[in-house]
């Protein structure tokens, strides 16, 4: 590979009157930006345990009132970028959120696209855009860019749940802004059940043509459809759903794609090395998750991250089926023509 001059062969007073002028010589730092065969990512491979997170978001409620916080959130941030950025990736926000029995979260909306994976807690709720979407532990609800939102608490225990948003991508694009408004009026419920393994209720069912026709996913119907996913597939090769949009067969937002993935008592599954950065959530089981040269021992509730092109093995380290929610960048990627996979 051929060498490049850099800065320091340069002399000083014709660097300092590029300087003067807001010129930079592109030179030296062109294989910063163009690294050879493959992205230099920021992003590590990061490891957070539910265990450790969940005292200190405890403590955050005596702390912070919802009043106080707006949402009541430790953000999982990855050192690679610097924990000031609130970044688990270059596109990926993840926090772990709670809200207290009675609480309310007030309704806003904003440019960033959020999703919800429900970690603990029942009779706490969503409203999207009038849609009451109830939480039980690992249903996925999604507030996409532009729809109003709120968390409110029926119940008398705790509430969590990790939120992750494309925010870290949608604020490098100066395009990141919030709305606050005016609680809302519960219309109807999400409306999940008119998609159901494609059995519509009667009438007969239309198309809404909205572009987020359906805001909230079981996790009994995704995880009743991995292990029927499981019993036709063979051992060793991943069993994985996606969350899609079910009126057009795509990605079910527009920048991040969610998926689940079932890993048999015993089995060790490789991915395929991707151009996309990705996060694991273990819904149910314990696995350990092979990360290029790291090893995360995942419990219940435990979240890592995967730079692109990291080498991946996922293998279920307990005796029952091992369930992880994913989170990648590929829909944006792919969207810009910029998604590989290699072998
Ligand atoms: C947000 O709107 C929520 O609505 C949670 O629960 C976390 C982090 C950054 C920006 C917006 C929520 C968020 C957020």
């Amino acid at each position: 590979m051929q060498v490049l001059g850099s800065l320091e062969e340069l002399p000083q007073s014709y660097v300092t009157s590029l300087t003067e002028l807001n010129l930079v010589p592109l030179w030296p730092s062109l294989r910063a930006v163009l690294p050879p065969e493959k992205p230099r990512p920021q992003t590590r491979p990061v490891f957070w345990r539910y265990h450790d997170i969940r005292p200190l978001l405890l403590q955050a409620g005596e702390l912070t009132p919802i009043e106080k916080a707006e949402r009541r959130v430790l953000v999982l941030a990855n050192p690679g970028h610097g924990l000031e950025k609130m970044q688990a990736s270059s596109c990926i926000y993840l926090g772990m959120q709670l809200l207290l029995p009675g609480e309310v979260a007030p309704p806003h909306r904003h440019t960033p696209n959020a999703v919800r994976m429900v970690v603990e807690g029942e009779d706490a709720y969503t409203t999207v855009n009038g849609e009451k979407c109830p939480m039980a532990k690992g249903d996925l609800i999604l507030t996409p860019t532009g729809l109003w939102h709120e968390h409110r608490h029926d119940g008398d225990q705790p509430v969590i749940w990790l939120d992750v948003l494309d925010l870290p991508l949608v604020y490098y694009m100066e395009a990141s802004f919030v709305e606050e408004g005016r609680d809302q009026e519960v219309t109807g419920l999400a409306r999940e059940q008119l998609y159901h393994r494609g059995i519509a209720p009667t009438p007969l069912f239309q198309r809404s043509d909205a572009r987020y026709p359906m805001l909230r996913y079981p996790w009994a119907d995704a995880r009743a459809a991995l292990l029927q996913q499981a019993q036709v597939q063979a051992p060793g090769s991943a069993v994985q759903v996606s969350y899609i949009n079910p009126e057009t067969g795509g990605h079910c937002q527009n920048m991040l794609g969610f998926s689940a993935l079932m890993v048999r008592a015993g089995e060790n599954v490789r991915l395929p090395r991707r151009s996309a950065a990705q996060v694991f959530h273990l819904i149910e089981g314990a696995a350990r998750v092979g990360i290029d040269s790291n090893r995360f021992e995942l419990a219940e509730s435990d979240t890592c991250c995967a730079p692109c092109f990291a080498e991946i093995t996922i293998s279920n380290s307990g005796s029952e089926p091992a369930f992880v929610f994913i989170a990648d960048e590929a829909p944006v990627q792919q969207k810009l023509g910029l998604y590989s996979e290699r072998a």
